[in-house]
């Protein structure tokens, strides 16, 4: 039997020194996968060097946004564009370890969601002072709006496409990493299976970063908010028990009510 289609999702925003570095890591793995990249029109050229080095490897596709610019529609995006039965999403300048992807992988075997976490044991982050104002904002993120998990904004993961397909997208993808906590959270409402597995952050390789880190906070704060807001100003783990309204409606009320998961090939 054909063996599951992977596809790797890989937002980039000028992220010239690192794509073809991190396009190649990824392709050197040989089961089925394809590799999603979606530029949001970058300026340092991005895109054309993906055209120009994958251009001929049906396995890398190129998606190129010029409106609406954004890293959690550019993820939407991506995702939309793949054809993957198995779904993983990553930052494209090694901060995320391209060799993670293959145990994400094999644990969708087992799990709908697999999670990369900095904060279960053996995960971390090279940069320690951001490490722990990270850990603390988690903690934050967590107790507020009870999604159980330690890592809310890792934007590390993959997800099987039947998942995610239970999911309500336009309330999830807007915005920057907080998209991130809202799919945790109807992850959460919908009981899907998922696991946390530790990551290890290392510095961008090149380039700039895009995260002006106080304006980013600013908005996650706002984003936790309106999605307090939204579940009732209820965290999920001060009511466990009471089905929310908005998760019946995706038909995710009862946590027993998961479908069984197709067997991978
Ligand atoms: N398509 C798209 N990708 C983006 C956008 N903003 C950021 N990204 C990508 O999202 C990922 C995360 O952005 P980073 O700038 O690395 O943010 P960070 O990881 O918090 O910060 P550093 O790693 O310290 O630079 C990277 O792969 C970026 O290229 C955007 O507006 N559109
Ligand atoms: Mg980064």
């Amino acid at each position: 039997m054909a063996e599951v289609l992977l596809s790797v999702i890989v937002p980039t925003y000028n992220e010239s020194a690192n794509i073809v570095p991190l396009v190649t890591r990824l392709l050197d793995a040989k089961d089925a996968r394809e590799i999603v990249v979606v530029d949001d029109d970058s300026p340092d050229g991005t895109a054309d060097l993906v055209r120009e080095r994958f251009g001929a490897d049906p396995r890398v596709k190129l998606v190129v946004r010029t409106a609406d610019r954004g890293l959690a529609k550019s993820v939407r995006a991506g995702l939309e564009a793949s054809s993957g039965e198995l779904l993983a999403v990553m930052d494209s300048d090694f901060n995320h370890d391209p060799v993670v992807v293959d145990t994400m992988r094999a644990l969708l075997a087992h799990f709908d969601l697999v999670v990369g976490s900095r904060f279960v044991a053996g995960g971390g982050m090279e940069d320690r002072f951001r490490y722990y104002c990270s850990l603390v904002y988690n903690m934050f993120v967590r107790t507020v709006l009870g999604t159980r998990m330690q890592d809310n904004l890792s934007g590390f993961f993959a997800i099987r496409r039947s998942a995610l397909e239970r999911m309500d997208k336009d309330r999830i993808f807007f915005g920057y990493g907080d998209y991130f906590f809202r799919m945790l959270g109807q992850a959460a409402d919908l009981a899907l299976p998922t696991v946390e597995i530790p990551v290890f952050y290392r510095l961008r390789q090149g380039g700039e970063s895009k995260t002006k880190y106080v304006g980013v906070l600013r908005q996650y704060t706002r984003a936790v908010l309106a999605e307090l807001a939204q579940q009732g100003l209820v965290s999920r783990q001060l009511n466990p028990i009471l089905p929310r309204r908005d998760a019946q409606q995706r038909g995710g009320g009862d946590r027993r009510s998961t479908p069984p998961r197709a067997p991978l090939a």
